[in-house]
């Protein structure tokens, strides 16, 4: 059942990349003069999200979500990266195994992108499957900066081998935007699997008493919702036939939020994680994703008439998180059908021998300081907030060695665990062990414990965060470089 990919691109509102193709010279020649073979240009403009609401922020070649880019494992590409805004700014190719100075991460050393600038940068963008770019600036208290824009957009980055068991392809990328800040958040406390551990709540709530200031930090909520740059029911339809496999790659491009998704009446058969195949495929009621996740799945359609697909939470949906499936020859208002309560566990899409044993073990414990930095919470990995100015701590890897590490969550967020450049396979979570799989990013529940491990084969200044925006940019990071 194969199907031509760039056909899908006309549906649900992602547009093709213009000149883009596997056809392309061979890029390496293109690395220093020439044409680019992707040109991506940061500069402020307007997305409709709906007639009624149109919102001015910084976007990737004038859209959002940014353009679907389409790579070929292990071939070169040369990317022009054109930054029209005041400020400079860097792309980070999320989820890929590229060099440091390319990766687009200023912790380890990429340079900026300046003002009113240019950089061409060149890569060999592996490993297949499922990633994105987005930028990787600091924005701190500034909502104009960083993740709060509509800089991000979907990569597929084609395996050379493709099983492709699915009739077609439909890429979603889920986003908030104009965001502002309150006090206390609404963090999605039932999303995980997995019951508190007492010692850490214990500590949390000695963190909390030890704050000079007793009041809740600054938390960012958002006014309007839309997956794939339109609020629900204002874009094209996801149109589908009865008895079709479609493959949906999820894309979570929140700053800061943890979302869900379901589609009334269907099931969610996961095949892949972060864009890596899951040992285990299983089938789901309702996606969760942390801040920058990604889940391909399979959904057979088999559940005909006009649905709406979208976060559980009312509120968030009411303003824009949900996208229409219509199948073909019906009409009329989507359907929405709240699902039961479902808890992510990420160990069903594992297996239950291995891993491997580690050569090192690294532990962590993250702590909240209630509103310790000018009203904002600190965040502090084994006492240490990242600091921006000194780019320490540094934790030293040497190449081959395999690491495991250890998390332990002293306060009730959840957060999205990120590191860049390599691969990490989940050991742990929430005490339950699992292996196989491979995943850029993982949620730490609330006063819960996880690990996962590395293997150090990819030379270069290595950094670890929390992908929430507001986490990462109050200490929630550390380097890692390699001996
Ligand atoms: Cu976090």
């Amino acid at each position: 059942m194969m199907t031509d990919r760039r056909s899908i691109l006309k549906y649900a509102g992602l547009t093709p990349w213009l000149g883009a193709g596997a056809d392309l010279a061979a890029a390496t020649d293109q690395a220093a003069t020439g044409k680019a073979d992707y040109t991506v240009r940061i500069a402020t403009g307007l997305a409709e999200l709906s007639p009624e609401h149109i919102v001015s922020t910084t976007l990737y070649n004038g859209q959002f979500p940014g353009p679907l880019i389409r790579f070929r494992e292990g071939q070169r590409v040369a990317v022009d990266i054109h930054n029209d805004t005041d400020t400079p700014e860097l792309v980070h190719w999320h989820g890929q195994m590229i060099p440091s100075d390319v990766d687009g991460s200023s912790e380890e050393g990429t340079p900026f992108v300046p003002a009113h600038g240019k950089r061409r940068i060149s890569f060999v963008p592996k490993p297949a499957g499922f990633r994105f770019y987005h930028t990787h600036v600091v924005a701190r208290g500034d909502l104009n900066r960083g993740t709060y824009t509509g800089q991000a957009g979907p990569v597929y980055i084609e395996p050379k081998n493709d099983p492709g068991a699915y009739d077609r392809e439909v890429f979603l990328v889920m986003k908030e935007f104009l965001p502002s800040f309150s006090r206390g958040g609404d963090m999605a406390q039932d999303a995980l699997a997995g019951s508190p551990v007492a010692a850490l709540q214990e500590m949390g709530k000695k963190a909390d008493q030890e704050a000079r200031v007793k009041t809740k930090g600054l938390e960012v909520g958002y006014e309007l919702f839309c997956i794939n740059g339109r609020m629900g029911g204002h874009g094209e339809p996801v149109r589908v036939k009865q008895g079709e496999r479609v493959l949906f790659h999820v894309l979570n491009a929140s700053a800061t939020e943890i979302r869900s998704l379901a589609l009334p009446g269907h099931v969610f058969r996961v095949v892949s994680l972060d864009g890596n195949p899951v040992p285990t495929p299983a089938n789901v009621p309702v996606l969760w994703l942390g801040t920058a996740e990604r889940i391909s799945a399979i959904v057979e359609m088999n559940h005909p008439g006009v649905w709406l697909m979208g976060d559980l939470a009312d509120d968030d949906r009411a303003h824009g998180m949900g996208i229409v499936v219509e199948y073909a020859g019906h009409k009329g208002k989507p359907q929405w059908i709240q699902p039961q309560p479902f808890h992510w566990d990420y160990t069903q899409f594992g297996k239950t021998t291995g891993p491997a044993a580690p050569d090192e073990t690294m532990e962590f414990t993250v702590i909240k300081q209630n509103a310790a930095l000018g009203g904002f919470n600190q965040w502090t990995l084994n006492g240490i907030a990242f600091s921006m100015e000194t780019m320490k701590p540094v934790y030293t890897i040497r190449q081959g060695r395999r690491y495991r590490l250890k998390f332990r969550n002293a306060s009730d967020d959840i957060h999205p665990l990120h590191l860049h450049r390599h691969s990490f396979e989940l050991t742990s979570v929430a005490g339950k062990p699992t292996a196989g799989v491979m995943k850029d990013v993982v949620m730490l529940g609330g006063y819960q414990e996880l690990a996962f491990d590395f293997v150090a084969d990819n030379r270069g200044k290595t950094l670890f965060h929390c992908h929430q925006q507001l986490h990462m940019d109050f200490g929630f990071m550390a380097l890692f470089d390699y001996a």
